[in-house]
């Protein structure tokens, strides 16, 4: 492709709205450009990009056995009443109305949608176990769309769907996508971790995501230096084991003492359901409300601003674990208390894992310390049970003839977001820089002046050389100093660089890697094994 007539407007400054290294060079690299908040064009460049990462994705689920199928985005509203998600979304899932004035939702996913297409067509154990896939443009209206593609109102995911006769089944589907998830992204040459995403109970894993690391993901990591136990910081349990110090303990009295906050017992009074329960945690710890509302199986727990006085305070006291460790505590606040020994001043109901884990505490699989980072999230793989099939009458007839809801797995690939992940996974600070497995072009050729019959000559001639050997060209024969050729090279990111200069008459031309910036001088007979050479170094 010749730059001269190219479709790639480069820009030199930052777009004011965009925070983030990746939203910033995928805008001044001209691959996109915004059309309103959290919806984007993708342009030649982009699209490019997209269509490799989607080649990856499809040729490995291909690979694992699903089928792929297209979906419409425009969805029944009755479907998402059947199982009454329609009521349960709000503003985030965008609606229409028809010319008839029907009710439409624009795809936010695809479980009603899918379900609805098996039920009608699944109908023998026989014809299980079945994933099917779909690559989507879906719609979320998220309040505050930010960070360019990786947090968009118009994205597209790859949403898989698995069906089954038996959890064993569903198991065996779960193991098959995570696998080919790892392959997926270990292709696009990502540093990603899969993380447990639900209840923290080891071995129930039921759910989990894909985390691509990076320092502006907005979910954390909780993840073991010696294994690869990973999980998110709300679910990480915490299984350190508490005792207490054998010190003698002083008689409780009122009012504030100096402790340190290893000695300090915070309290949160939560409203749980309709009860009220005063939550104990350490000092140098935080209460994680998740597992609050994990230990009671709801949703339903929220703050109560009031201050109380422990000792005086007669609804349900639970406390972390940590709490075990404290002799001669202090309660600070309206009713303050030191001496505190709670084993025998406070009437705690009982103890749990309440308190979010933290850097240096022992992983849950006893294998190492827990270390934090941040990670987008870019994947995730789900087994959704019957949850869908019973609410919308999708059932199968098993070998004993009997009608049994279908089991059911979903798998999701968020593809624009991943697109996002590697520019900011590899991007330096002259611009985006493409692994060879997802790059728009695999050799950026640049005559540094096209007004000098040499240079252009031997360009042009190159040109057609290199794409004989099958790789994709962006060739430069804009009529541009060499300073804005270069920089707009660093900023598209292609691996491999060829410049035709000076030494054109003598049939030198330099070969650059945009990833180590090192580069070569080679004579034109030379270029195309120097070439194959670093396509095999580059992978
Ligand atoms: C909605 C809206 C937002 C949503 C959902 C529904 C997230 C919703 C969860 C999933 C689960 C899996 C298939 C692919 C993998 C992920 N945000 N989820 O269901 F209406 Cl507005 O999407 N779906």
């Amino acid at each position: 492709m010749k730059q001269s007539n190219y479709f790639n407007p480069t820009l030199r400054d930052n777009p004011a709205d965009a925070e983030i290294k990746s939203h910033q060079l995928l805008v001044r690299a001209g691959f996109i450009r915004q059309n309103a908040a959290g919806i984007y064009s993708y342009l030649p460049l982009g699209k490019k990009v997209l269509m490799k990462i989607e080649s990856v994705v499809r040729e490995e689920l291909n690979d694992a056995g699903a089928q792929e199928l297209l979906m419409p985005a425009i969805q029944p509203a009755e479907l998402w009443q059947e199982t009454g998600r329609w009521d349960v979304y709000g503003p985030e899932l965008m609606r229409l109305k028809d010319r008839h004035d029907r009710p439409f939702a624009l795809g936010a996913t695809h479980e009603e949608l899918i379900t609805s297409l098996v039920r009608d067509e699944l109908s023998s154990y026989k014809q299980m176990p079945v994933i099917l896939y779909q690559v989507q443009t879906k719609y979320r209206d998220e309040r505050r769309p930010r960070f360019g593609l990786l947090r968009g109102r118009e994205f597209i995911m790859k949403d898989a769907y698995s069906f089954h006769s038996s959890e064993e089944q569903l198991d065996d589907a779960y193991d098959l996508m995570h696998e080919t998830y790892s392959k997926i992204f270990t292709k696009l040459g990502l540093n990603f971790r899969p993380v447990v995403a639900d209840s923290g109970a080891m071995g129930g894993k039921d759910t989990e995501e894909f985390m691509a690391l990076s320092s502006v993901g907005e979910d954390t990591i909780a993840y073991s230096d010696e294994s690869d136990y990973a999980a998110n910081t709300e679910m990480a349990e915490v299984t350190v084991e508490y005792s207490k110090p054998d010190e003698s303990e002083e008689a409780l009295a009122k009012g504030e003492a100096e402790t340190s906050p290893d000695r300090e017992i915070h309290t949160s009074l939560l409203k749980v359901n309709d009860e009220l329960v005063l939550v104990l945690v350490r000092g140098d710890h935080e209460l994680n409300e998740i597992k609050v509302k994990n230990l009671y199986g709801t949703d339903l727990v929220e703050n109560v601003k009031q201050e109380i006085d422990v000792k005086e305070f007669d609804g349900t006291i639970i406390a972390d674990n940590a709490i075990k460790s404290i002799v001669n505590g202090s309660i600070k606040g309206a009713t303050a208390y030191h001496n505190v020994n709670p084993e025998r001043d406070l009437s705690i109901e009982r103890f749990e894992d309440l308190r979010f884990i933290q850097e240096g505490d022992p992983s849950p699989d006893g294998k190492g310390k827990i270390v934090f980072a941040e990670g987008i999230e870019i994947g995730q793989v789900f087994k959704l049970g019957t949850k869908y099939s019973e609410a919308m009458g999708a059932t199968y007839l098993n070998e004993g003839g009997k009608a049994e809801p279908i089991i059911m797995g979903c798998y999701g690939i968020g593809i624009s977001r991943t697109l996002a992940a590697i520019a900011e996974q590899n991007a330096d600070e002259n611009g985006l820089n493409w692994p060879m497995s997802v790059t728009p072009f695999h050799v950026h050729l640049i005559a540094i002046n096209v007004k000098n019959e040499d240079q252009k000559t031997l360009s042009d001639r190159l040109y057609d050389t290199i794409r004989k050997e099958r790789y994709d060209v962006l060739y430069d024969d804009r009529k541009e100093r060499a300073g804005v050729k270069f920089k707009d090279a660093d900023l598209i990111g292609v691996p491999i660089r060829v410049v035709v200069g000076k030494k054109a008459a003598e049939g030198i031309v330099e070969v650059k890697r945009r990833d180590t910036g090192e580069s070569f001088e080679v004579s034109v007979d030379e270029l195309n094994s120097k070439l194959q050479k670093l396509f095999e170094q580059l992978g």
